[in-house]
């Protein structure tokens, strides 16, 4: 049997894999284990979910998850994983993301605004943030009315459809995968947060102006922010609305 550890801080993705565990008999092949991530500050829905803490900064953790397990899997984990272990166990990531375009932080939102090509993609994980070989893809077209959100929805529906398509050719380990075309680039959270405060003086296009403010926009979260003249954070978001065709 298989030892599987899934690693992962986003509820919806981990309800999915439960329920591909169980539609696609995968307990005959392998044992399962579940975490959540030691940087995930809000961890209710995992609990709910049956996940239990990890830490991969912890020395001796990663010395028993070396020692105990066959394959990893990384659906959406806030730390990064530890050298030590990706050197030493086949571990899968789950991204957010078409790589090697916009890897690394948010990258629907580097996406809106420099126009590279955005999906989901299972990929082995190496030393470098998203850029491993890749295993599967699906690439999610931006609409004009897309902001964050709307985008980030539509690629976790992207994950989803290759997980179920993936998922037990990749517990078995009977997968294919390719080389990075190129390395791509990347985006960091200091990228993301220097994208947040907004230049009030900035010149460019109101296209330009638009697309990051809807790259910005993501439901609840305040990121988009300018300082008046009194010193005060203000911040912004923008909602767009698809004319209905009478
Ligand atoms: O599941 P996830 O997309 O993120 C997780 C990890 O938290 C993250 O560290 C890791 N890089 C990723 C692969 O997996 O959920 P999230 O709630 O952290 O972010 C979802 C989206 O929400 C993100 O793409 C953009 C948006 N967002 C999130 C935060 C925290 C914002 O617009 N502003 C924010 O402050």
């Amino acid at each position: 049997m298989k030892r599987v550890l899934v690693i992962s801080d986003n509820p919806r993705l981990a309800g999915v894999l439960a329920q591909l565990v169980d539609e696609q008999s995968l307990l005959a092949i392998a044992n399962f284990e579940y975490r959540y991530s030691a940087a995930n500050k809000l961890p209710q829905s995992m609990l709910e979910l049956g996940y239990t803490p990890i830490d991969l900064k912890d020395a001796d953790t990663i010395e028993c998850v070396v020692k105990n397990f066959d394959l990893i899997l990384s659906i959406h984990c806030k730390q990064i994983f530890p050298l030590k272990v990706v050197s030493n166990i086949c571990c899968i990531n789950v991204h957010p993301g078409l790589n090697p375009y916009n890897r690394g932080w948010y990258p629907q939102v580097f996406s809106i605004i420099n126009k590279m090509a955005i999906g989901a993609t299972i990929h082995l994980m190496n030393e470098n943030v998203d850029a491993g070989p890749i295993i599967a893809q699906q690439q999610v077209d931006i609409n004009s009315c897309d902001t964050s959100l709307s985008l980030y929805e539509r690629v976790q529906d992207a994950e989803i459809y290759l997980l179920k398509q993936h998922i037990r050719s990749i517990v078995n380990g009977d997968f294919g995968y390719s080389e990075l075309p190129t390395i791509g680039n990347y985006n960091s959270a200091a990228d993301f947060k220097r994208l947040c405060h907004l230049d009030l003086d900035a010149v460019g296009t109101l296209r330009e102006h638009i697309d990051l403010l809807r790259a910005l926009s993501h439901g609840d979260f305040l990121n988009a922010y300018f300082i008046d003249e009194c010193g005060q954070k203000i911040f912004v978001k923008i909602q767009l609305m698809l004319a209905v065709s009478k």
